[in-house]
């Protein structure tokens, strides 16, 4: 196991559309493995692969309470089945986009079929915290962050802020 780098706004890394995970081996598991070290190190909720780098359909969830035991989750592959015409805002926040949080309308409740670690199939539906994770999560497979779902204003001084920080790191 290893602790990975997350890349942050505006690594152009984060606007790559992943690709479809082949075949759920050894190498997709060790992965996994890291992803959910990286994610549990951070802390956050949610991680997908490209925010380590690797831009594979690969995705970590755990959305136990802190008191209660960690319940780790791998979706590989996921895809949105199903959405539901409700909607509702949750604030949300990103490991690439660090100590932002802003309001996201999405579809309150989804379904999604994923692969998981034994390779099999899997179709779940998702509502409140899960659902917005997921769709947050499916997003940066498809290089979309939820920044793109706020108003232009607010997103251009997050990304401006972020490229300031980045340009003296670089000095
Ligand atoms: O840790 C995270 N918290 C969070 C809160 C509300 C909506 C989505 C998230 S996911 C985020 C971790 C992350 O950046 N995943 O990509
Ligand atoms: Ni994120």
């Amino acid at each position: 196991m290893a602790l990975r780098d997350i890349l942050v706004i505006p690594d152009k890394r984060l606007r790559i559309v992943s690709k479809p995970v082949e075949a759920v081996d050894a190498q997709v598991r060790a992965l996994a493995e890291d992803m959910l070290e990286t994610m549990y190190d951070a802390p956050g909720i949610g991680l997908a692969a490209i925010q380590i780098g690797k831009p594979l359909r690969l995705v970590t969830m755990d959305l136990s309470k802190k008191e209660d035991e960690k319940a780790p989750q791998v979706f590989i592959n996921p895809e949105i089945t199903w959405s539901s015409d409700e909607v509702n805002v949750h604030e949300e926040g990103c490991l690439s986009i660090p100590e932002y949080y802003e309001e996201v309308e999405r579809p309150s409740k989804v379904r999604f079929s994923y692969l998981d670690l034994d390779g099999k199939l899997q179709e779940v539906e998702a509502d409140g915290i899960f659902a917005t994770c997921i769709q947050h999560e499916i997003d940066h497979l498809n290089g979309v962050l939820f920044i793109d779902h706020i108003s232009k204003l607010k997103r251009d001084r997050v990304v401006k802020k972020y490229t300031k920080i980045a340009k003296q790191a670089a000095e």
